[in-house]
């Protein structure tokens, strides 16, 4: 191949016209010090009189900083490609890629592993060029020290931001100097491992709007260790808007004869790494720029990706490994929990359609924000403009398995001690006895928690005495009513906002 060094002089017997085997580019496979710390993806231990010093650094990245400091910088780490990724064939005729990477505050020995690993592992000539945008960092070191460290290296450009653009307009920005086919997003504490690149471009050869994503592994937060995850595993989000890993269910594996080596549709992908073409990036009118800071992103990709005729894949040949934290090392400009639920307001507000009570239903403190998402003219405008499916094709479509059903109950409203039920007459309510055939007597429970009968709620007609019908208006707390088995041993004091429970906030765990 183009790039033949080290180990791709292999046989390219048995291939395909136009195909050749999978390029296992790594210049780290004889390491200069086999025993250097975390050497093949080892485990490190920190030494008994070094325990002060480490967990004294550990904020500086929310993770062992100390030790990724000890281990080089082109460390090896283990194939940990499912048999069969190896023999794989890939397209001659790959379309590069300019791979982006923003960090705010990025540890340095992280930062430069990161740049390592593409720069060891990427056949050279599908790297059009490594951007790395410094979102406004506070560190001396990421200024002067990194443009001097990377100059020895033509592809890598440093783009320093005059002010916080947050990671979502840190990606636009890096997009914007972009002169590769596609764009590659990283997060910049990752190790790209052997063969990671052409499994993700052929797949985009093969079709312009496809996302590849590959599979995240793990590098431990704790011991540096390099470790691989289950195989199968989708990404997936519950509600509100929570993402999440879900196991493909053995049955289906054993049904659908599934292989470790076959591609995985996703309903969501997890955010930091992926490639898609820059043309469709640009026509799916990238990011969302009204997102802030961090979250929710991954959430408007995916699912304007689905809903405007693309798809989000994994690609289990390709595996980069990750350090996921428990918390975000840098400050955000503002509150990180309204942050993030601003952002998550927003996707809901433009991409869910009536699907959206049931994001608020599971998050209501968020319909009370309501105004703070701002100007959304421009992004439904965009939706409508490239003409994408519904949410709830979606749903029927990519993720069949996510309940969602789009009231929370449905029925009758039965009084217990006399067995009758209430009943629209017009626009006023009776009394009478049940019928379950009756569509009077049907009335939906919303996630807003109304009671509502086509436009009509069940309202107080005053303070205390009548009850009657009021037009329906989401997000009314006069019209909002607790469910017996929500407010059983809390009378009078359940506020609504509490009586629903909520899951914690964005999470990528799984692994
Ligand atoms: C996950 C994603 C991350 C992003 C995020 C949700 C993975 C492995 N990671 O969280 O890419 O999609 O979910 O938004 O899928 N950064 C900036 N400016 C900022 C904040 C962050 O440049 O204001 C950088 C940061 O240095 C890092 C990247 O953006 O390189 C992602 O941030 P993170 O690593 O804190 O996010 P993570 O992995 O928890
Ligand atoms: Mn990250």
């Amino acid at each position: 191949g183009a790039a033949g060094t080290g180990q791709d002089g292999q046989e390219q017997a048995g291939s395909s016209p136009g195909m050749h085997r999978v390029l296992s580019l790594d210049v780290t496979l004889a390491p200069r010090d086999p025993r250097a710390p975390g050497q093949f993806g080892q485990p490190v231990a920190v030494p008994a009189d070094k325990q002060e010093e480490a967990k004294s650094r550990w904020k500086e990245g929310n993770f062992n900083v100390y030790l990724s400091d000890l281990i080089p910088v082109d460390r090896a780490i283990p194939d940990t490609r499912p048999a069969g990724c190896s023999e794989q064939q890939v397209h001659d005729d790959l379309p590069s890629t300019s791979i982006i990477m923003c960090f705010v505050d990025e540890v340095w020995s992280t930062l430069l592993r990161s740049v390592h690993s593409v720069l060891g592992r990427s056949p050279p000539h599908l790297v059009q060029e490594i951007i790395l945008v410094d979102d406004f960092s506070t560190k001396e070191y990421l200024k002067e020290q990194l443009d001097t460290y990377m100059s020895r290296f033509p592809k890598v450009k440093v783009l320093h931001l005059r002010e916080r653009h947050g990671l979502i307009r840190a990606r636009l920005a890096g997009a914007e100097v972009a002169t590769g086919a596609v764009l590659t997003f990283l997060d910049s504490h990752v190790e790209c491992n052997v063969g990671w690149l052409e499994p993700l471009l052929d797949r985009i050869r093969l079709r312009r709007t496809k996302v590849a994503c590959p599979v995240i592994e793990v590098i431990s937060d704790k011991d540096m260790s390099y470790m691989t995850v289950d195989n199968f595993q989708r990404g997936i989000f519950t509600w509100p808007m929570n993402f999440g890993w879900k196991q493909i269910p053995q049955e289906v594996i054993e049904k659908n004869k599934i292989k470790e080596t076959d591609i995985i549709r996703c309903p969501v992908m997890a955010g930091g790494l992926f490639s898609i073409e820059k043309k469709y990036f640009s026509e799916l009118g990238m990011y969302d720029p009204g997102l802030d800071v961090w979250g929710g992103e991954n959430m408007e990709i995916s699912f304007k990706v689905w809903m405007c005729g693309g798809e989000i894949e994994i690609v289990p040949c390709s595996r980069v490994g990750h350090i996921f934290r428990n918390d975000n090392p840098y400050s955000f400009p503002k509150d990180r929990v309204r942050t993030v639920e601003r952002n998550l307001a927003r996707v809901a507000e433009v991409w869910l359609d009536e699907y959206k009570e049931l994001f608020y239903g599971h998050a209501p403190q968020l319909l009370r924000g309501g105004a703070a998402v701002g100007e959304l003219g421009p992004q439904r405008g965009l939706r409508r403009r490239l003409r994408c499916r519904t949410f709830r094709w979606y749903l029927r479509n990519v993720y069949p398995d996510l309940p969602a059903p789009l009231a929370r109950a449905s029925g009758l409203l039965v009084n217990e001690a006399l067995a009758g039920c209430i009943a629209v007459e017009g626009t006023t309510l009776a009394f009478e006895e049940c019928d379950v055939n009756s569509t009077h007597q049907q009335f939906n429970y919303t996630w807003l928690r109304l009671v509502q009968h086509g436009e009509l709620c069940l309202a107080p007609a005053g303070v205390l005495g009548a009850v009657g019908l009021r037009r329906c208006q989401a997000g009314s707390r006069s019209l909002g009513w607790l469910h017996g088995a929500l407010a059983t041993g809390h009378p009078g004091l359940v506020s609504d906002a509490a009586a629903l429970p909520c899951q914690g906030g964005h999470s990528a765990g799984g692994h």
